[in-house]
């Protein structure tokens, strides 16, 4: 199905992937988008979660551009220095430099304020697979049964980077981001269910990446608790699935989502440039934060 996104301005062309989430987005140049269209692509961001534009022709610095019209960027990522001195914001994922994400996340969640979004650019594509695929943590949490449902709501999870990123935190001693500082990274509290700052909807908030356990709980009830979770979450009729071609360009909402890039492209190289989106403290059902 096709909308135009504000009709009668032609301002851009939404068309749905999955009920719940997924766009392909055309009619609009992401360098020289107009202020009406961009606002347009930020409001399609919420609503559709993912978001998929086709043959663009960004470059570091457009991407950056195009980064801060939508919101706040933080630097490239806690522990990754960006790709150059002139574009810090910048982290590439390089599969020549160990760069893969074959692991569902979402992205950052092991700090006091996980991003907001991310702005993701094909710069090279293997000529065979590496497609990313997103899942809709929202629609997962409301085709939970309703029991289940509301024992998540009462839960808090514990997110860790440490297993992935430690490593090199040590090796570059320490590092500042989004103002903290990190000589270590300290484990976060986060709501198991998280409200969505702009929605009000609510959505699954923990992910294999970085949910090392869930709080108050035994480690054999949090194993099974998130391995439901985790099971429930990726359902195929909760993904949607890209596969990229030179300059496509995704966005998603880093609140309401988790992605999984496919590790199946041999010894190809394919390499993305991601910038990040400044976001907010996740905020439980009937609750504030979780404390730490
Ligand atoms: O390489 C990809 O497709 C996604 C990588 C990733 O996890 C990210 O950019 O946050
Ligand atoms: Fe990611």
């Amino acid at each position: 199905m096709s909308l135009t996104a504000s009709a009668p301005f032609d301002l851009l062309t939404i068309e749905r992937l999955g009920v719940h989430h997924g766009a392909r987005i055309t009619g609009v140049d992401l360098v020289t988008a107009t202020d009406e269209q961009i606002a347009a692509v930020r409001s399609a961001l919420v609503e559709r979660k993912v978001l998929f534009f086709f043959g663009q022709r960004l470059d570091p610095d457009s991407q950056v551009r195009l980064g801060r019209r939508i919101g706040e960027l933080t630097p490239s990522h806690p522990v990754v220095r960006g790709i150059d001195e002139d574009h810090p914001e910048i982290y590439a994922l390089d599969a020549a430099d160990n760069g893969f994400a074959d692991v569902w996340h979402t992205d950052v969640t092991f700090v006091r304020r996980p991003p907001l979004g991310s702005i993701l650019r094909a710069v090279q594509v293997p000529e065979v697979g590496g497609d990313t695929q997103w899942a809709d943590a929202e629609a997962a949490y409301s085709s939970l049964a309703e029991p289940v449902r509301r024992l998540a709501d009462q839960l808090t999870a514990v997110h860790d980077g440490t297993r992935e990123f430690g490593y090199y935190l040590a090796q570059r001693g320490g590092n500042s981001w989004d103002d903290e500082t990190y000589a270590r990274l300290e484990p976060v509290q986060h709501p198991v269910v998280r409200v969505h700052p702009e929605t009000g909807r609510t959505g699954l908030f923990v992910n294999p990446g970085f949910t090392s356990h869930i709080v108050g709980v035994s480690e054999f009830e949090s194993r099974g608790l998130l391995d439901l979770f985790y099971g429930h979450l990726t359902k195929p009729e909760h993904i949607v699935r890209h596969h990229w071609r030179p300059g496509d360009v995704a966005m998603w909402d880093n609140r309401s989502t988790l992605h999984y890039a496919n590790r199946d492209y041999g010894d190809f190289r394919r390499i993305m440039h991601r910038i990040t989106l400044r976001g907010d403290e996740p905020v439980g059902r009937g609750r504030g934060p979780a404390h730490r």
